[in-house]
């Protein structure tokens, strides 16, 4: 009998433990003082938010957004960290890691106010956790391995259950080896939108795009994260010319929300032929945007997520790229011998006796290598860059193209831009050299 009673003791504590560790995850304490972050949110138990009709969805370009499905209420995701093939760019894949198939990960895009429960499934060779960089969430759902979390082995799924309370842009990642694993590639963006039934007030066109550095030596195929040379700089996983270009119709409202999950360097993202202002980070949104500084360069640092926005009202093709210059080539090389400006005269003839097909390479710069016709290692992009309307260049790597259009119907890439006649930079001619009285050399 008394075996009974512990039976029938020990089954309601479990139950009444259940219930209470749900209970426990939505509500915070009664009377918190300060509230908990999330405390409006689980009073008012607000029904999970509608795309398009409680938010414009976001556009990620060369990505997508993840799945969910919504019971009792919650979304629910699944992400699965593993191992992936990866194209970087037409003539590089990498083996590395990933969610659901992707570096960086789908972009996980609810609204505020929306309740989640997030399945992680591990499918490394290695334990993992997942972190929700900047969302204000309680301790026990912040990944940290060790601190916050056991690690979730490989072959084993947790599940992450939270209100996101705010709206704003975050991002994910693993709170464990963490250098070894976002080098390879377990890096993802988190859109949480305002809720807006008023589409007037959204902006038109809201793009998602994940900065991140790799060293990916010529000729290998995987991602070598102890490395600091980052030769390959990613723009959503891809890099110039591969990243697909973003396309806006004049008169749009357009946001680019940046995250930088790079191991090592802040990336300034300079647009063209715009000014925009900087709206908001992973902390949150400016409260008045009319006293912020128009800005042409976004400083994105390692860990934080910048939020701009600007009114296309210029047509074009604008690139918007990271303003160190290393991070807009291609798996360029750091170890070769300064060429430039050599005179290497009969050099090269010589050397084709020897060897068919040499060329010097870097006397003028790094152009040259685009057409050199000399021979790479397999699955290598050294020099491979952007080839527009006007010709081939080295602008590669963190870098893409923003097309904005004057009467387009669809959001479809409209291909390049047709310039007004008379519009584009040209040779000068005698009459104009002469009216301006400049003198040829
Ligand atoms: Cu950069």
């Amino acid at each position: 009998m008394t075996q009974l009673i512990k039976i029938i003791l020990l089954i309601l504590c479990c139950f009444s433990n259940v219930v209470f560790a749900e209970d426990d995850a939505a509500l915070p304490p009664e009377d918190s003082d300060p509230p908990r972050p999330w405390e409006k949110d689980a009073l008012e138990d607000l029904p999970p938010g509608e795309p398009d009709n409680d938010y414009t969805p976001a556009v990620v370009p060369n990505g997508r957004t993840a799945e969910y499905k919504i019971v009792d209420g919650y979304k629910v995701f699944h992400l699965t960290a593993e191992p992936i093939e990866w194209e970087i760019a037409d003539g590089l894949k990498v083996h590395t890691w990933g969610y659901n198939g992707s570096s960086p990960g789908p972009l996980i895009e609810v609204a505020e106010g929306d309740r989640v429960r997030i399945y992680v499934t591990n499918k490394l060779p290695t334990p993992t956790t997942v972190h929700w960089h900047g969302v204000l969430i309680n301790c026990g759902m912040d990944g940290v391995s060790g601190l916050t979390q056991p690690v979730i082995p490989p072959g084993q799924t947790f599940l992450y259950e939270f209100i996101f309370p705010d709206s704003g842009t975050f991002m994910y990642h693993p709170h464990h080896q963490t250098m070894t694993q976002e080098g390879m590639g377990l890096v993802g963006m988190i859109i949480v939108h305002k809720r807006e039934p008023d589409p007037e007030k959204r902006p038109d066109r809201d793009f998602s795009i994940m900065l991140h550095e790799w060293t990916i030596d010529v000729g290998t195929a995987r991602p070598n994260p102890l490395d600091m040379t980052f030769n390959i700089l990613t723009m959503n996983g891809k890099v110039m010319p591969a990243t697909e270009p973003l396309v806006a119709k004049l008169g749009d409202t357009v946001w680019i929300r940046y995250g930088n999950l790079s191991a090592m360097d802040h990336h300034p993202i300079h647009l063209h032929g715009y000014n925009f202002k900087i709206i908001g980070t992973d902390g949150g949104w400016a409260s008045d945007k009319s006293v912020l500084v128009p800005e042409t360069t976004v400083l994105v640092p390692v860990g934080a997520v910048k939020v701009t926005e600007f009114l296309a009202n210029n047509p074009g093709d604008w690139i918007f790229h990271c303003h160190m210059t290393h991070h807009i080539m291609n798996q360029m090389g750091h170890q070769f011998p300064n060429m430039l400006g050599m005179d290497v005269g009969d050099l090269d003839e010589k050397i084709r006796q020897l060897i068919p097909g040499y060329k010097t390479l870097g006397t003028t710069g790094m152009h040259d290598m685009t057409e050199s016709g000399m021979p790479i290692p397999p699955n290598s992009i050294p020099m491979l860059g952007f080839d527009g309307q006007f010709g081939k260049t080295v602008l590669g790597g963190m870098a893409n193209v923003l097309r904005v259009r004057e009467n387009i119907d669809t959001y479809e890439d409209p291909g390049p831009y047709k310039f007004p006649e008379g519009s584009v930079a040209a040779p000068a001619t005698e009459e104009e050299l002469e009216r301006d009285g400049i003198k040829r050399r």
